[in-house]
């Protein structure tokens, strides 16, 4: 890791390194059930397996209304490759509204910290937040509720509360260009809307995808979500070239906005 950033963890990065379906780093997984922990409803932890890298900044990822952890598995070993600490979860009911997600992506982290069996290996002051449609609605109630939170990405949010001002973490939006259960115009744009300008907040909206895109395996997703991860929970610099200048739209992307450099 360089000297002039203790938190960097793996090889320099190309395009191909983040659309690679695996990072550098081999991973581990372990369950967690739902009866031996409080305020969420247990899932899965995927980490680097080895230790001589150090501690490793964590991400908490919460599925969407009436789904379990199984709609955004795939996201573990994705991210945790590229070195993180990623805790998939399972909501204490799959009803459970964005505010409660929100509440419950707290608790896991917290979990993931204090309590884990992997906690020696976690950077608790490196921590982020994810989430699919009502748990992207609960990335963003987790993100305003806890402002050292390092990094937050809602993938095809869904949130009855358009607006966020409150929100002090670094946010990358993720909308798909043919969702029609929570549409861009009603969901995502508004939320990219109402962040604060001073924000390093960025809105990527997919093409020829649907609110059930982030629910298997996705380069776009990948590649912008290590990205932002990398970024701001590593502060690793390395990854600003994928992130500034703006993405330009292409086959994948239907339209990108944010604020460079960050
Ligand atoms: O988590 C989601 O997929 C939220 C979208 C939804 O079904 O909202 C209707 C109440
Ligand atoms: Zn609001």
């Amino acid at each position: 890791q360089a000297a002039d950033n203790p938190y960097e963890r793996g090889p320099a990065p190309s395009n191909s390194s983040i659309e690679a379906s695996r990072g550098s780093y081999a991973t581990s997984q372990t369950s967690v059930s739902s009866l031996l922990v409080r305020g969420f409803g247990g899932g899965t932890i995927y980490y680097p397996t080895s230790t001589s890298d150090g501690t490793f900044g964590a991400v908490v990822i919460s599925p969407g209304f009436t789904a379990y952890e199984s709609s955004i598995a795939w996201l573990g070993p994705r991210l945790a490759s590229q070195g993180f600490v990623v805790f998939t979860i399972d909501t204490n009911t799959t009803l459970d509204q964005p505010a409660s997600r929100g509440d419950q992506l707290l608790a896991a982290l917290d979990y993931l910290t204090e309590d884990s069996s992997v906690r020696s290996r976690v950077d608790s002051s490196r921590l982020g937040v994810m989430g699919h449609s009502m748990g992207g609605g609960g990335t963003l109630e987790a993100a305003k509720d806890r402002p050292s939170l390092k990094a937050a990405i809602p993938l095809t949010g869904w949130n009855l509360d358009k607006t966020w001002p409150e929100v002090r973490t670094p946010t990358l939006i993720v909308g798909a260009d043919g969702d029609t259960v929570a549409s861009v115009a009603s969901h995502s744009e508004p939320f990219y809307n109402s962040l604060p300008s001073s924000l390093d907040k960025a809105y990527l909206e997919l093409r020829g995808a649907s609110h059930f895109t982030p629910n298997t395996s996705n380069t776009t997703i990948a590649k912008y979500s290590i990205s932002w991860l990398k970024r701001f929970i590593d502060n690793d610099t390395r990854y600003e070239q994928f992130l500034c200048p703006i993405p330009s739209a292409s086959l994948t992307i239907a339209e990108y906005r944010g604020n460079c450099p960050h």
